[in-house]
């Protein structure tokens, strides 16, 4: 297919499709849905929403232009021996990590909550990876299944903007991957997190990546397959 440039801010992100991943991060139920995790911290769970849409859409381009495509999942084992204290503790013992809820137990693998949500189902060939913590790079093997496909720009999307996507951008980006974040593919229960997220990712000449929307990704692409057709014609 060719390099692509994606118009971005702070500049526009060049990529090479045979070397890119999307990342769809954490879109489950125990977050989006009422019931769950979400709930459980306060939040309003429709907030991340709206991010659903442009996911969809990210995942159909990706579908078509046959990215490599990796879906997370925050949870960990029934015995919770994977959960650190620090984090078991945050909430009162009916709400926290392991709680029964409404959709089983609260980010426990295997329960309905910890599922990723119908509307972006992973399809077959598509890894699922389960992370214990915020990013998708800790005690996972995410990094070593990009670099065996020589994956190095990562599109990144899913939830929450600031703790999660931004955790996994960080690693990535230590890690020396090139990352890609389509701002409306992302969300968070808090408005102004998501705004100042998106620009702490931009800023300073791009420190942590690019922000773009999954519009100008998707008309990337497109545009891409729609030139490589007319040159096999
Ligand atoms: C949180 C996440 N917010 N996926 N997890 O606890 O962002």
């Amino acid at each position: 297919m060719g390099r692509l440039v994606i118009p971005a801010q702070p500049a526009p992100f060049a990529l090479e499709p045979e070397r890119t991943a999307l990342l769809m991060i954490d879109m489950q139920r125990d977050f989006l849905e009422p019931g769950g995790f979400g709930t459980a911290l306060g939040n309003d769970v429709s907030r991340l929403r709206t991010a659903i849409a442009p996911c969809q859409s990210l995942l159909d381009t990706a579908r078509e232009a046959g990215l490599f495509i990796i879906h997370t999942r925050e949870g960990h084992r029934a015995d919770l021996s994977d959960a650190p204290p620090a984090k078991l503790e945050r909430s009162s013992p009916d709400k926290r990590i392991g709680a029964c809820g409404p959709m089983g137990r609260i980010l426990v693998r295997g329960e309905p909550g910890h599922d990723i949500i119908a509307e972006l189902a992973p399809l077959s060939g598509e890894p699922v990876v389960d992370k214990p913590g915020k990013g998708a790079f800790y005690q996972t093997d995410i990094d070593l299944m990009l670099r065996n496909r020589g994956i190095t720009f990562l599109i990144v999307a899913g939830v929450t903007t600031e703790v999660c996507v931004h955790t996994t951008i960080r690693e990535a980006n230590d890690r020396g991957y090139r990352c890609l974040v389509p701002g409306d593919a992302c969300a968070s229960y808090v408005p102004e997190f998501h705004e100042v997220g998106l620009r702490m990712i931009a800023a300073q000449g791009g420190i942590f990546g690019c922000v773009t929307t999954s519009a100008e990704i998707g008309a990337a692409f497109v545009a891409a397959l729609v030139r490589m057709e007319r040159a096999e014609a």
